[in-house]
């Protein structure tokens, strides 16, 4: 079995940057919270082609751990070596799209053959869509469109999708696909405009795609870059400063972006993070970058409560997760700053749309609330159990589970 998990292409220095388009299993963190999927001794990878940078999601990185892979081949564009799990047996440094091009002439008419059943990545890639599709009526009904959801909804049912009985998603993964949507349908729409094809999955000729004014997404650390890796199916063009993770100058970084960006660029960040730099909203103001700035707004470090840390009640509050009532609507007008508030996701599509169409610098603060957001993600991950459950029951048996790295 060749199995490639990463498969968002990313190049990485200290700036990261992750190419638009769409993801095959973007649903793969949550499967991989279900333990009896990740331990599966029968559906760990022979081969894993890694692409990139460092990966963000931790379950990824212990399960490719766990996994004893055979070949670990990482590609990547310079030669540091970023393996904290000593997983990578071979390396290749150079110009990544003609890595990958080459990669693909060598594999030739073994890629090209249809893949033998049950293919344990095919099955992966099945059981994201079957649980995107159940989570869809949520998602649309947040969004206030209910005559599509009912139609995915019938759709997802035809498709055997597993039920996810009343999931409300966590406020934060639905700005963060939002946001996703609306960039990259803009991107399809200029795609459109320029004699492509358009429509999902559409990259229109190469000449469109060359020429198409691109919208940038960059998203802060903590939690926003998780969100966009482990929940969202379609991207645009994203950026990060990954580094060693800060949470610092990311919305100095972000002007910077933006400034490069004539087509504009959001930023995906959170509140502490936003404090950090705050006195960025000052420059905001004064060189009028076409940036919109959304604020996740959870009240301190959000992502503190998913950790270890946050079952030391003595400690973990106030002195990890730094809890604060702050808003930034002032400091936002006191530097002349469009500001909205929004506290739902019909609200944010709204005060988000009236943000892009200005073309110019604002901010959209989001109100959410740590307990609901971490509810949501348990009810989440629930329903990605069944997902993976179905997805292992139709493949056979359990295997033993993977049997932990001998050194
Ligand atoms: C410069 C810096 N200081 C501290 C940290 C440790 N740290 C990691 S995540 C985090 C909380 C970030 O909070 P926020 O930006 O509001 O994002 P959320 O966790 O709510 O998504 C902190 C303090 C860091 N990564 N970088």
């Amino acid at each position: 079995m060749c199995m490639c998990m990463h498969m968002c292409m990313h190049m990485c220095m200290h700036m990261c940057m992750s190419l638009p388009g769409a993801h095959l299993a973007p649903l793969y963190d949550l499967l991989l919270s279900h333990r009896p999927l990740a331990t599966a001794a029968h559906l760990a990878p022979d081969v894993v082609v890694h692409v990139g940078a460092r990966l963000v999601s931790k379950r990824l990185a212990s399960y490719l751990e766990s996994s004893s892979v055979g070949t670990y081949l990482m590609v990547e564009e310079h030669g540091d070596r970023a393996d904290p799990s000593h997983c990578v047996t071979h390396r290749l440094h150079g110009d990544v799209p003609a890595l990958l091009a080459a990669l693909a002439a060598g594999l030739g008419p073994v890629a090209a053959a249809p893949p033998m059943p049950p293919n344990p990545l095919l099955r992966l890639c099945a059981a994201s869509r079957a649980l995107e599709r159940a989570l869809e009526p949520a998602l649309l009904a947040a969004a206030a469109a209910a005559a599509a959801a009912e139609a995915e909804a019938a759709e997802a049912k035809a498709e055997g999708a597993v039920a996810v009985e009343g999931a409300a998603l966590p406020l934060e993964v639905c700005v963060a696909r939002h946001v996703c949507s609306l960039l990259t349908a803009a991107e399809v729409a200029a795609a459109d405009g320029e004699g492509g094809e358009g429509g999902e999955g559409s990259e229109g000729s190469e000449g469109a795609a060359a020429e198409r004014p691109e919208r940038v997404l960059f998203v802060s650390n903590s939690l926003p870059i998780r969100h966009l890796d482990g929940a969202c199916a379609r991207t645009p063009l994203v950026l990060s400063s990954r580094g060693a993770s800060g949470i610092d100058g990311i919305l100095h970084t972000a002007i910077g972006a933006a400034i490069g960006t004539p087509a504009g660029c959001t930023l995906l960040i959170g509140d502490l993070a936003s404090m950090h730099d705050l006195n960025g909203l000052a420059l905001l103001a004064q060189l009028k970058p076409n940036l919109v700035v959304v604020i996740l707004n959870n009240s301190g470090g959000g992502i503190f409560r998913y950790l270890p840390i946050a079952e030391h009640a003595d400690v973990y509050s106030p002195y990890f997760d730094t809890p604060h009532s702050l808003r930034f609507g002032q400091v936002c007008r006191g530097f002349g700053l469009p500001y909205e508030l929004a506290t739902d996701t019909a609200g944010f599509a709204r005060a988000y749309a009236a943000a892009l169409a200005g073309r110019g610098p604002s901010v959209v603060e989001v109100i959410t609330d740590k307990e609901e957001n971490l509810r949501a993600r348990d009810a989440l991950c629930e329903a990605a159990g069944t997902a993976a459950q179905q997805m292992l029951s139709e493949m056979g048996e359990i295997v033993p589970e993977i049997a932990p790295r001998g050194d």
